[in-house]
């Protein structure tokens, strides 16, 4: 019989430890190949004696075992990557020449790593933490990176501050924490005094950096690029990357408790979407604009503290991202993978944004340092999928075999070794440099206020109170008050109102003087490209739905539901006091999915409650179930109940609104389940 197992008693262990052998399974071997006999005991003298040296099985299995470990990530530490695909549906070859982007309908294969900044590779998910979203594009003219972020703009706007940054941010080296968290001294000590931060201040305090899902979060090539054309002309270009379930962002408390509920929460949910055959899906686009348009902004492009707003350049969609296959394996490929921006193709080129340029230098630096070797494109997530060539070998873990003995060019000894070629080669744009050098900032990158401004009046209420909220939270954490006043006195320049709601939630008797900008505050209208809450998508679509169930809950009520919900797009996991099955009002069967105190409502986008009258009165006596609609209340979620959840209802405080349903109103569930309700809030918490 196939499944059959000989169980081995072995010699030396009296029988008490066994090996299962079967001759179906491939021999274990060493790293040379040689059949192991036994994988459970080491050499040994005699039974009761020492362990010999000589046991090479040993020595190799621990070596190798001792050094599994790489350097993590110096920043970006913690990530989650998939492959995919990307498809071009319009094509740019007006601007440029990189097939990636002229050949409609080709599916370019690509990784992608989305990963926080802050934590070491060990910390959670859900830090309130900007995202990296790095692609690596396979194109049949090479590798090309877009290592980007999920929000357009960053702290700082040269590279030279950059090692200051993170040290700020990370955890503090005298005590070695907080980890992953910015609600601290020396990273506001850093901000406050470093006004061109103020903008991404407005980003990170907002809901951006609360994503529900990497599903649900944008992407940002964030610098400036140039597009080349065969004549060499070009074009500047910011890529953009919109999700197609809508941006969704969880709320600060539902954070906090994911975090503890489940530290793989972002990463897990990917995994399972993409192991059940569902799809991570982005519209890819763009913002072209040329030089003499970029002269008559308002601000400098090659700045990366600024966006260029929507309305200004509007962006165009050229195709789309997927994403839809989980590595093979973690290690080899998200924790190898080594994204370089000055990874680029044909057709494209960088622009002169100083903080770009200092990239350039530091990722193949720094992978240098990770992966140990100049080998590291060698391994085969690095390595390019189409043909390439070159003289370059030797070095520590060579893989490849070069055979030949020319390894130079120019050369006269090897007819058919590479050569460089000026019709199909990576070009530079024909740029005149001239000017005095120096270490200087152009006066044009000094306006730090007038976005942040602009971010700020372009958000919706509840993301203006979160915002202020946010801010409280993460200065009331820093114990120096002249740090906490500097913060405020830059707040007052970006809004006087928001300034002054801090102040309040910080408890400052007097509000500090407003700092001085070193440009006027230039009046800019509102964007809705940058609220979360204008830009999120009615639908329960890639969404889950947690329904609580008991022994006697009515089975009919729970099909319903679920195929309400499902129907909807959304996935249902059913959550029980204990894991196994529960036995229905009819006596069928339901399985659980997730046993209640493990499985608490921050998992989910909505719920429902299904109980009989006699497990809705003996949750009320479970914390865990109270606190399970509780939280979904406290969280601007929708709640469906049926008669016998009435009482647990009662017991978590919820009052009744739009978005507390019958349980049997399927259609009125679905619809307050698509959204959050927001008009709810200020019933459940005081905001800043
Ligand atoms: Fe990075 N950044 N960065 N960065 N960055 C790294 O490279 C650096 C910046 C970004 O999933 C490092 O492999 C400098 C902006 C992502 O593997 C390192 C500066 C943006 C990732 C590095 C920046 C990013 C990194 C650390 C200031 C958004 C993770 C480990 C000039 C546009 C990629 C590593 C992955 C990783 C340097 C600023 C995105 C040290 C010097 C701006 C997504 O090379």
């Amino acid at each position: 019989m196939k499944k059959a197992q000989k169980q081995d008693s072995h010699p030396g262990t009296g029988g008490e430890l066994h090996q299962q052998t079967n001759a179906d399974h491939p021999p274990l071997t060493t790293q040379q190949g040689v059949v192991i006999s036994d994988n459970q005991n080491s050499l040994r003298a005699h039974p009761q004696g020492p362990t010999l040296l000589e046991d090479f099985i040993l020595r190799e299995k621990i070596t190798h075992f001792d050094h599994e470990r790489i350097p993590e990530r110096v920043v970006h530490a913690r990530g989650t990557g998939a492959h995919g695909f990307f498809e071009l549906t319009h094509s740019l070859e007006q601007y440029t020449t990189a097939k990636v982007l002229t050949e409609v309908g080709v599916k370019t294969p690509v990784f992608s790593r989305i990963s926080t900044v802050a934590g070491g590779s060990g910390s959670s998910d859900t830090p309130r933490d900007v995202r990296g979203f790095a692609i690596k594009f396979y194109t049949s003219q090479g590798n090309w990176d877009i290592v980007g972020n999920n929000v357009p703009v960053f702290f700082i706007q040269d590279a030279i501050k950059f090692p200051d940054l993170i040290h700020a941010v990370k955890m503090e080296p005298d005590r070695g924490f907080p980890q992953a968290a910015s609600a601290h001294d020396t990273f506001w000590d850093f901000i406050s005094l470093t006004p061109e931060s103020m903008h991404m201040v407005m980003w990170i305090m907002s809901d951006r950096t609360l994503a529900r899902s990497l599903r649900m979060i944008e992407g940002f090539g964030v610098h400036s690029f140039r597009l080349l054309d065969a004549a060499g002309h070009s074009t500047f270009v910011k890529f953009h990357w919109r999700p197609k379930l809508g941006l969704q962002s969880t709320v600060w408390d539902e954070t906090v408790k994911i975090a503890g509920a489940d530290p793989d929460f972002h990463r897990r949910e990917l995994f399972d979407v993409l192991s059940a055959g569902e799809v991570a899906e982005w519209e890819f686009a763009v913002q072209l604009f040329t030089q003499a348009e970029a002269d008559k902004f308002p601000f400098n492009h090659l700045d990366a503290t600024k966006l260029i707003p929507e309305e200004l350049v509007p962006l165009q969609v050229i195709g789309r991202l997927v994403l839809d296959r989980w590595p093979d394996n973690f290690f080899a490929e998200t924790e190898q993978v080594a994204f370089c921006p000055s990874h680029l193709v044909p057709g494209i080129d960088f622009s002169n944004d100083p903080l770009l340029q200092g990239r350039l230098f530091s990722y193949l630096d720094t992978q240098l340092s990770r992966l140990g070797t100049v080998n590291f494109e060698q391994i085969p997530i690095n390595a390019p999928k189409c043909p390439f060539a070159h003289q370059q070998r030797d070095g520590h873990m060579q893989m490849a075999k070069p055979a030949g003995r020319v390894a130079y060019e120019p050369n006269s000894l090897s007819p058919d070794s590479p050569r460089a070629d000026r019709t199909t080669g990576f070009v530079s744009v024909a740029l005149d440099e001239g000017g005095e050098r120096g270490r200087v900032r152009a006066a044009s990158f000094a306006d730090h206020y007038s976005q942040a401004r602009q971010f700020w009046i372009s958000q919706s209420e509840p993301e203006q109170a979160h915002i202020a909220s946010a801010l409280v939270f993460e200065l009331s954490k820093v114990a120096h008050p002249h740090v906490r006043e500097a913060m405020v006195s830059h707040l007052l320049v970006i809004d006087e109102v928001l300034g002054q709601r801090v102040a309040d939630g910080l408890g400052l008797e007097e509000l500090p003087a407003p700092a001085t900008p070193a440009q006027p505050v230039q009046s800019m209208l509102p964007s809705a490209a940058l609220s979360i809450i204008g830009n999120a998508k009615d639908t329960l679509e890639g969404r889950c739905v947690g329904i609580l169930v008991a022994d006697g809950s009515d089975g009919k009520t729970v099909a319903a539901l679920k195929k309400a919900v499902q129907a909807a797009g959304a996935r249902v996991k059913i959550v029980a006091p204990r894991i196994g099955d529960v036995v229905l009002a009819n006596d069928k069967r339901l399985a659980v999915d997730g046993q209640l105190a493990g499985t608490p409502s921050v998992m989910f986008d909505a719920v429902a409650l299904v109980l009989s009258e006699d497990a809705g009165k003996a949750l009320c006596r479970e914390a865990a179930a109270v606190d399970f609609v509780r939280d979904a209340f406290g969280h601007l979620k929708a709640i469906a109940a049926d008669a016998g959840a009435k009482a647990l209802l009662k017991a978590a405080s919820v009052k009744s609104d739009a978005g507390v349903v019958d349980a049997d109103d399927h259609q009125a569930f679905v619809v307050a389940a698509s959204t959050r309700q927001w008009v709810r809030e200020k019933s459940v918490r005081t905001l800043a």
